[in-house]
């Protein structure tokens, strides 16, 4: 118990001194981000499929599943660290399974301007309020990208 109790504070610490900011507590084992203010600075970067994964970086995990209260301020700063394709993030009032990923492209955002994209090796920046609590799936809308993992969850708690 006390071992795993330090070993969880050894992870989080190595993940502190990456690549999130202080306001997010990551619980690495379940690949999960915890936000716990009324406003969040996010950092995402998006591999290029050629990597293998596909998948959105944030606070340090591939597609964590990502808890914010209720009426969060969420700024999204995205990155595409692909050289070759345009990304995207679009957060959606849906959660899987789904019949086939391609239905996702054409829904909109949960939240007024909780969508962004941006083209090879650029940065693009958008923000908005998770002014419902529920179950959203966040994914990229370029064609073809969900199916190879760019897809994770969000969860908006009641405050
Ligand atoms: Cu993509």
């Amino acid at each position: 118990m006390k071992d795993d109790e330090q070993q969880h504070q050894a992870l989080t610490q190595e993940a502190l001194s990456t690549d999130h900011p202080s306001d997010i507590s990551v619980h690495r084992e379940e690949s999960r981000l915890v936000v716990q203010m009324k406003s969040v600075d996010l950092e995402i970067g998006a591999h290029s499929l050629e990597e293998g994964t596909g998948a959105f970086h944030i606070g340090g995990l591939d597609d964590p599943r990502i808890i914010i209260p209720e009426g969060c301020e969420v700024t999204l700063t995205f990155h595409n660290w692909d050289s070759t394709q345009p990304h995207g993030w679009r957060l959606i009032d849906a959660r899987p399974p789904f019949a086939y990923p391609g239905e996702l492209t054409n829904m909109a955002p949960a939240f007024p301007g909780a969508d962004v994209k941006a083209g090879p090796n650029e940065t693009a920046t958008a923000r908005f309020t998770a002014s419902r609590p529920g179950f959203y799936t966040y994914f990229c809308p370029e064609p073809e990208h969900t199916q190879v993992g760019q897809y994770g969850s969000v969860e908006v708690t009641h405050s």
